[in-house]
Parts: C-alpha cells; sequence; structure tokens
C-alpha cells in the first residue's frame, strides 16, 4: 500500500507540529505504515472531503479565532454551495434526469443535536436551513416542498441554481440517457467537512446535489445522519462521498465513528469502513466510496475505493490536501 501523499502544502508551515506515528495497515496487519499525526496544538482542526481550500480556508478563519465548530463546518461549506464551479454541491450543482437541481444536507453538533433537508430545490445554501431545521424546529429532517417552504419563512430567497453549464451538460447526456456514476467527477464531489474547536467540541456538515441525472426524487446517504455524516463528541466524527446507496446499506459514517469508539484509529476505521462495503459488492468495484475521519484528539484518517480521492486538513500545522490511500492501486 502506498504511503500518504502530501501534495501540497500551504499555509502556517508550522514544522515540528506534525508528526508520524507508525500503524498497522488494516488490509494487511503485518504492513506497517505512517499515519500523520498531530501531536500537539491539534486543536482547533477541520478536514473535509476533496480539495476545497476555499471552504477549509473559511473554516478556520471561525476556529483561529476562537469560534466553535458547528460554525465553522456550516460556513466553510457553505462556499462551495455558492461556487458554481462546483458542479457537485448547491449553486450550479447537476440536476436529475428531469433537469432539476434538488439538494441534500445535514449538519450535527457536539451535543448530538441535528438537522437535515433533503429534495430542497432554489436554496443556495441548504447546509443554513438543515441548521434551523436543528436550531428552530422539534424535527430533524425536512423534504422537497415542505423544507423549501420553511426556508423561505426563514427569509432564505428563491433562486435558479440550474447553471447554463450544467444545463448544457445535462442536454449532452440526454442524447444517450446512459445512468452511470462517474468516479470522481471533477475531483469536486460532496463536501463533508469536520471540525474540533478550541473548546474540544466536534461538528460535521455534509452537502450535495448528489448523483448526477439521479430519478427525480432520489435522496443518497449525505443527508441521512449515521450514514452521510455522524458525529460523537466524546469519540469523533465521520463523513462520506461517493454512492450514497452504498454508504447507506452500511451506515458508513456511525460505523466508522462506532469502530474509533471500540479503539481503532480513524485510519483503521475508515479502512474497515470501506472493507464492509467491499465485502457487500462481491467483486464489484466499479464505483467511488471515500470516507474521512477524526478522532478526538484531533487524529484524522480517510480511506476510499478508488484511487483520486483527496481530503483537505487546516490545524495549527497547516493547509494541505492529502491524497487518501485506495483500496484500488492507484
Ligand atoms: C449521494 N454521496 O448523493 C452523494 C453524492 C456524492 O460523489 O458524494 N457524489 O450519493
Amino acid at each position: 500500500m502506498k504511503r500518504r501523499n502530501f501534495v501540497k502544502n500551504s499555509g502556517l508551515g508550522a514544522a515540528g507540529l506534525i508528526s508520524a506515528s507508525i500503524v498497522n495497515s488494516c488490509a494487511n496487519p503485518s504492513e506497517k505504515k505512517e499515519i500523520p499525526v498531530s501531536t500537539k496544538a491539534i486543536k482547533p482542526i477541520v478536514i473535509a472531503t476533496w480539495d476545497v481550500p476555499n471552504a477549509t480556508g473559511r473554516a478556520w478563519e471561525i476556529l483561529e479565532k476562537g469560534g466553535n465548530s458547528l460554525d465553522a463546518v456550516e460556513q466553510g461549506v457553505r462556499m462551495e454551495e455558492a461556487d458554481v464551479s462546483n458542479q457537485s454541491v448547491g449553486k450550479g450543482g447537476r440536476p436529475d434526469r428531469d433537469g432539476n437541481v434538488t439538494l441534500d444536507a445535514c449538519i450535527m453538533d457536539h451535543e448530538g443535536n441535528c438537522g437535515s433537508v433533503v429534495y430542497l430545490q432554489n436554496i443556495v445554501h441548504p447546509i443554513s436551513v438543515a441548521r434551523k431545521v436543528m436550531e428552530e424546529t422539534p424535527h430533524v429532517m425536512l423534504a422537497g416542498q415542505g423544507a423549501q417552504k420553511f426556508a423561505v419563512e426563514k427569509g432564505f430567497q428563491l433562486e435558479n441554481l440550474l447553471t447554463e453549464k450544467s444545463r448544457q451538460e445535462w442536454e449532452n447526456w440526454k442524447e444517450t440517457a446512459q445512468y452511470k456514476p462517474i468516479i470522481n467527477i471533477e475531483n469536486h464531489d460532496t463536501i463533508g467537512m469536520l471540525a474540533i474547536d478550541n473548546n474540544g467540541n466536534l461538528s460535521g456538515a455534509c452537502t450535495t446535489s448528489g448523483m448526477a441525472y439521479k430519478l427525480a426524487g432520489r435522496v443518497g446517504d449525505s443527508p441521512i445522519i449515521g450514514a452521510g455524516l455522524f458525529v460523537d463528541n466524546e469519540v469523533g466524527a465521520a463523513t462520506a462521498t461517493g454512492v450514497g446507496e452504498e454508504v447507506v446499506r452500511t451506515v458508513g459514517s456511525f460505523l466508522i465513528v462506532e469502530l474509533m469508539r471500540q479503539g481503532k484509529s480513524p485510519q483503521e476505521a475508515c479502512e474497515e469502513g470501506v472493507k464492509r462495503i467491499i465485502e457487500k459488492n462481491k467483486g464489484k468495484l466499479d464505483f467511488q466510496i471515500g470516507f474521512i475521519a477524526i478522532n478526538k484528539k484531533g487524529e484524522v484518517g480517510a480511506y476510499c475505493i478508488q484511487p483520486g480521492f483527496t481530503y483537505r486538513t487546516y490545524s495549527p500545522a497547516g493547509h494541505m490536501n492529502t491524497t487518501s490511500d485506495s483500496h484500488v492501486p492507484a
């Protein structure tokens, strides 16, 4: 298994804050590998799926000033929701096969409070609607028109989310209308973000436009607490990207947090989570799943099926984009 590869390291350059711990590989217990672990100054830290420096940068601004992890993850992922060049999240997201952009998001705080929206249309920031569901209703999840009505009542503006680029691609797709999820689309995908603040509290957020050209009404893992995201302030947190149906089948993020509770490192837990999905699929591996996880100490882990999944971290040690180890060799 190849060493994880730091592909970029910009930022504060606090050399010496990162050391490597040697752990056994899950896939092959006799094989040792290096896992980067912050040994000091591990708080605060933010980690996000994919190379989203604007998102992690925004979250870091909040954490660095002593802000809380819930604000950090919400404000962080909002950067991607508003970015029309990211075609997997928020405005500019790829539509379903009928041409409608439908968004899913969830958020969870250190007290186990959570909120979620599914099949939300014409609202740029589903993560903030999810937070309102969490904080201002007795419910956890709102769907479709009800979620939109709630958002409008809370002051969110309605707007068209289908950009000309995404509309044109959808028109081209309709010529063959073949539904096959594309692995690592544009290297930008569902954004899952986890953070620990200065008080040691964990929060997480996950937001997506879902699989491109999905059936109308389809909802994946991303807004499902336990599947696309899970936070347990005593243990750690995890979030997922990739083909949501597979993550739902294993309740992936909850599984990873529970594995950490049983003593696994974030890296070992992510590897075990991916292994469960692979076992369920008996050799069919033509799809991508990527998990990231963080434990209470601020150690991070990531693992995926296909090569090409990266994640961003921002901590006192700097701002880094890291290539995840994968089950299928690069
Ligand atoms: C979903 N997990 O809707 C999301 C989409 C995603 O790569 O991550 N795409 O299934």
